[in-house]
């Protein structure tokens, strides 16, 4: 027996996809070339290489996806019989301004979506939007510098603006930035291209570019909540901006002090962007940190002005695993993301290394609702795993029961028995799609199964996991029946 409990009946149980993982036709109707298309594919622990240019003979897995472009309108017939009631996606800047910069849209992306909209509503699916999911035009990276340059804050608002008057009427729920603190790593070259577009800098300087990025993404996500609730006036709609962070709790490794005082600066650190959207103000850690540092990181009186009084309507949240630190015995307390981190010994882990906490997802529901003070929203929850086909077309995948069992049960416990505000519960992924940080095929998320290996190889076709009928009673039951199959 895993115990459940009864949701409202206006939760949204859904899933959540982004564009460059799933719909591949990377070059299709007049879209341009984006960051995910230049990402070669990764195993697991062997990081993606990113190319200049796109190379004829590379292994680009995002340029194919699972061909969700084409294969859409029955996918969402699957979804709709898994019974979703909301299903997240992210538009691709790249199908609309193809390098960034261009003066008007292309209309062929933008019809493009408003299709894949469209369907969701027949599916009677709500449609949430993310407005950037790691999918930057290149041409942006190449010849602006990405978000280190002012100048990309107003080719982002743009964006955004045009798709938001274009599907306003018909897509309440948005959001800006995804996984936006993923950064905090600025170590790895690899979230800085995503997050930022950052490319080219020297060593030294990626800690300060990633802070001065950074606040620009946070003035363009202010910006765009602004003029997201103009335009709902405007459509006399309801449109509802929120932030994306990525949300692993950090632990202290022991009850030493000085452990549970670096545990604190961690969360601080990977945490103020949520200060920053939610609260509308910089921590005074941070900026005493910044001049420590010797970070002159260009913030206006005009900005901060926008960012106090544009904070978000809701917080919006991916949750795959927790982390411990110690003390290093910093006295400005540092936290190095790639460095500072140990095992914790209660806690087993995927085959990728993530450590599997399901506890961790209702003590960080009310860390972020005591902080900030906003309705929550799980945006993305999930366990990469590799499936087995079997001969008769069956994927007996109880290690992703197990794993939803546990984080659904304590994301109830949080909302119902805390009291924590809480919109909706999305899993990732819903169908099996490219993996972000290794590209493979493989580390499958989905509860429908697609026939496609690292290389594309295979039929496409799609099969329903055991999870798919587990999931399918869950949102039947509101959330209260979380027990496995007989
Ligand atoms: P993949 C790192 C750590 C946790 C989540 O991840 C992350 C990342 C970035 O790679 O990304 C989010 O596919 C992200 C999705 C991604 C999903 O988690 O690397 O928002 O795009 O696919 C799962 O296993």
């Amino acid at each position: 027996m895993v115990k459940g409990y009864q949701m409202p009946d206006d939760f949204l149980w859904g899933s959540a996809v982004a564009a460059h993982q799933l719909e591949g036709a990377w070059n299709v109707d007049g879209k341009g070339v984006s960051i995910a298309d230049v990402m070669l594919a990764g195993k697991s622990g062997v990081r993606r290489e990113v190319t200049d240019t796109v190379l004829p003979d590379g292994n680009y897995p995002n340029h194919r996806g699972i061909d969700f472009y084409h294969t859409f309108p029955e996918d969402f017939k699957r979804m709709k019989e898994l019974g979703l009631k909301a299903f997240r996606t992210s538009i691709a800047w790249t199908r609309i301004f193809p390098n960034g910069d261009e003066a008007e849209p292309n209309e062929a992306g933008l019809a493009f979506y408003d299709r894949m909209i469209d369907e969701m509503h027949k599916n009677g699916i709500e449609p949430v939007i993310t407005l950037s999911h790691f999918e930057m035009p290149l041409h942006l990276v190449n010849a602006y510098g990405g978000f280190r340059n002012r100048e990309v804050i107003d080719l982002f608002v743009k964006f955004a603006d045009t798709v938001i008057r274009r599907y306003g009427d018909r897509v309440k729920y948005w959001m800006t930035f995804n996984e936006i603190n993923n950064q905090t790593e600025w170590m790895n070259p690899h979230h800085l291209l995503q997050d930022s577009g950052l490319k080219d800098y020297r060593p030294g300087e990626a800690q300060e570019l990633m802070y001065q990025a950074s606040h620009y993404e946070l003035v363009a996500s202010a910006l765009v909540t602004k003029h997201a609730h103009e335009t709902a006036q405007k459509l006399g709609t309801d449109i509802q901006v929120g932030c994306m962070i990525a949300m692993n709790p950090v632990y202290p490794a022991s009850s030493k002090p000085e452990d549970i005082l670096e545990a604190q600066r961690a969360m601080q650190t990977r945490y103020y962007w949520g200060d920053v959207h939610a609260n509308g103000v910089y921590p005074n850690w941070l900026k005493n940190f910044w001049q420590h540092k010797g970070f002159k990181i260009d913030i206006t009186a005009a900005d901060e002005k926008l960012l106090a009084e544009n904070t978000v309507d809701y917080v919006g949240f991916s949750y795959y695993m927790s982390w411990t630190v110690s003390d290093t015995g910093d006295e400005w307390l540092e936290y190095n993301e790639a460095g500072n981190h140990g095992d914790n010994p209660f806690l087993k882990k995927s085959d990728w290394g993530w450590q599997i906490d399901p506890v961790g997802m209702r003590w960080a529901m009310n860390w972020m609702w005591d902080r900030w003070h906003k309705p929550l929203f799980i945006v993305e929850n999930g366990f990469g795993a590799y499936d087995k086909l079997t001969d008769n077309h069956q994927i007996h995948d109880d290690y992703r029961i197990a794993y939803f069992q546990g984080h659904i049960q304590a994301m109830e416990q949080a909302a119902v028995l805390d009291g924590v505000p809480l919109i909706g519960y999305l899993t990732w992924s819903g169908i099996d799609l490219v993996s972000a940080s290794t590209g493979e095929m493989l580390k499958r998320y989905g509860f429908i199964y697609v026939d496609l290996d690292d290389m594309g190889q295979g039929t496409g076709e799609r099969y329903y996991k055991d999870s798919f009928k587990w999931y399918q009673r869950v949102i039947a039951t509101n959330g209260a029946t979380l027990d496995s199959l007989d």
